[in-house]
């Protein structure tokens, strides 16, 4: 038997932590030999609620799960963790300017990077998930200098999950059948997913659905505003398709990815297709297991460079906003 792992969690007691939690320790991020301790971080007066959460956990009786530590201290909660999945931020409540949130949200990632870099294990890689996450994602790497700046992600999985299945639905095919759709910068409505590049059975995607005004006129606009749709049905955000695509992500991570396809995830730029540096930018990606790269020498057309330069403005705009969080 494997040694466990250390998977640390906060906002534990939210919506999409209790899709992930009961994911997790059934072996789906890590796979199903590898033992899973979970540490489980929340905020005081969401103590109470993670307590049910807990003994949720333990009546599922996981052979994997071999731990549940809950708690409101982060040196605790970050303790020996191999991965960190940054789920919880403060919801934007009416009245709220973005530069509001961004302030409320940065303390909380200040203090997590920090708390990562001082307890984590030296393999430690971190997902945030909490919005603004791009940005969340940023404050924490730059709060922590010592750990790896490619060990910092953030998450647009679902925005491509979203992407693939209207892709599929509008050409009838099996969602299977859509490969090498990747979001471009940031989680929020300025995403670029790039149909360009994307293929449908082996096809490119132009070529299968042939009508460009539906890409422009509702393919974009429905993956972009997806979130905001299944508020307006569901009176709640998405929880379940959010906790999947976490699990989505660190799989893509951790295996290598197959010739025909690529993901996506927010990473630290290098400058790749002329993105400012230290961003932290949604791009096509291929992991080989370990490492992943960004996919180099794609042909951006004049549509796309625009796209792809209005979410880096936008991630831009918020990085200057959060500048003395850095
Ligand atoms: P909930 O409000 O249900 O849960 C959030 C939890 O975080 C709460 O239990 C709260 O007590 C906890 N929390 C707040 N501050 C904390 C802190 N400093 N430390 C630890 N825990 C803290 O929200 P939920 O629906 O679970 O969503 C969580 C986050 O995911 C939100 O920021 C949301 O915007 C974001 N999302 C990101 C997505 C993505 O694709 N990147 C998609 C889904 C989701 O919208």
């Amino acid at each position: 038997m494997k040694n466990p792992v250390h998977v640390a969690v906060t906002g534990a007691a939210g919506q999409i932590g209790y899709s992930l939690l009961v994911r997790i320790a059934s072996g789906q991020l890590l796979g199903p030999d590898q033992p899973v301790i979970l540490r489980l971080i929340e905020i005081e007066p969401a103590m109470k609620a993670l307590e049910g959460v807990v003994m949720e956990l333990q009546d599922c009786a996981f052979p994997l799960l071999k731990g549940i530590v809950p708690t409101c201290d982060l040196n605790e909660g970050f303790d020996s963790a191999s991965w960190a999945l940054l789920v919880g931020s403060v919801p934007r409540k009416a009245g709220m300017e973005r530069k509001d949130l961004l302030g409320i949200n940065g303390k909380i990632f200040t203090s997590q990077g920090k708390a990562i870099q001082e307890n984590a294990a030296s393999d430690i890689r971190t997902l945030v998930v909490g919005n603004p996450c791009n940005t969340n994602c940023l404050i924490a790497m730059n709060n922590a200098p010592d750990v790896p700046k490619d060990r910092w992600f953030a998450m647009t999985k679902l925005d491509e999950n979203r992407a693939k299945t209207q892709l599929a639905l509008k050409a009838g095919v099996d969602v299977t059948d859509v490969k090498n759709l990747a979001i471009w910068g940031n989680h929020s409505s300025t995403m670029y997913p790039n149909y360009f590049d994307a293929t449908i059975g082996g096809k490119a995607a132009t070529d299968v659905i042939t009508e460009e005004a539906w890409y422009k006129d509702e393919f974009i606009p429905t993956v972009q505003q997806r979130g905001a749709a299944i508020i307006k049905a569901r009176g709640l955000s998405s929880a379940a398709s959010a906790a999947n695509a976490a699990i989505d992500t660190v799989a893509n991570i951790i295996k290598p990815t197959a010739a025909d396809d690529v993901f996506s995830v927010g990473i630290c730029s290098q400058g790749e297709y002329g993105i400012e540096p230290g961003l932290i930018y949604s791009y096509p990606i291929k992991s080989d297991g370990e490492k992943l790269s960004v996919v180099e020498g794609l042909d951006i057309n004049e549509f796309s460079q625009q796209k792809i330069k209005e979410t880096e403005a936008e991630l831009s705009e918020e990085k200057t906003m959060v500048s003395d969080l850095l």
